[in-house]
């Protein structure tokens, strides 16, 4: 039940608020309160207790709640547009991405593209990475040359919950495996 409601959480606070007639404000923020009174009038009921244990409960941390106590947004991984304010920050020097071999031609040619989210999405570990593909079928990693594109003026930022984001990484950045 709570998987269920997680889900509708991510889909109202990344991609479709305007499902239970919610706003986002600018940095994708959403009041508590009201989310759950629009939430309940919209059929899907859920309580306070309900949404602090999802936040707290989820395996990707997926959810922030402000430190007032009173707002809650996604941490990554929105389509709608939101400018969640992460600072610039200098990765690692590799961050990995995981994908499946049906996109590497694209990837080859077009390097990797954000598509409907924001931002690409790079992982800080391999395994990470390896989790991220196996939604889609055998996992791929690439390995992302991050210290060559901070040199080159990329800029990184990373969300709350430890997913790497920038806004595209050309292919020559790319180190693909021997398939
Ligand atoms: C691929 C989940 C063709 C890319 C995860 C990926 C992550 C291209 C897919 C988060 C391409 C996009 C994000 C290109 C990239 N041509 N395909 N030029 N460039 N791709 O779901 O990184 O559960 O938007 O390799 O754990 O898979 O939502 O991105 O396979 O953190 O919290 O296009 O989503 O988190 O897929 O996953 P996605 P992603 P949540």
């Amino acid at each position: 039940m709570s998987e269920l409601k997680s889900k509708l959480l991510s889909r109202w606070l990344r991609h479709r608020p305007d499902a239970i007639g919610l706003t986002l404000d600018k940095q994708g923020w959403a009041d508590i309160d009201e989310l759950l009174a629009k939430a309940t009038a919209a059929g899907s009921p859920m309580t306070k207790e309900e949404l602090l244990s999802i936040v707290a409960d989820n395996d990707k941390q997926r959810f922030s709640v402000s430190d007032d106590g009173l707002r809650i947004r996604a941490a990554q991984g929105h389509s709608v547009a939101v400018d969640l304010k992460l600072p610039i920050r200098i990765p690692p020097p590799v961050l990995y991405h995981g994908t499946v071999s049906g996109f590497l031609p694209q990837i080859r040619k077009y390097g990797l593209l954000p598509g409907r989210r924001h931002d690409v999405h790079l992982s800080a570990t391999w395994t990470t990475a390896v989790a991220v593909a196996a939604r889609r079928g055998t996992p791929v990693v690439l390995v992302v040359e991050t210290q060559a594109m901070v040199r080159d003026g990329f800029s990184f930022r990373c969300s709350d919950n430890g997913v790497w984001l920038t806004a595209n990484v050309p292919s020559n950045y790319l180190r693909f495996p021997d398939l």
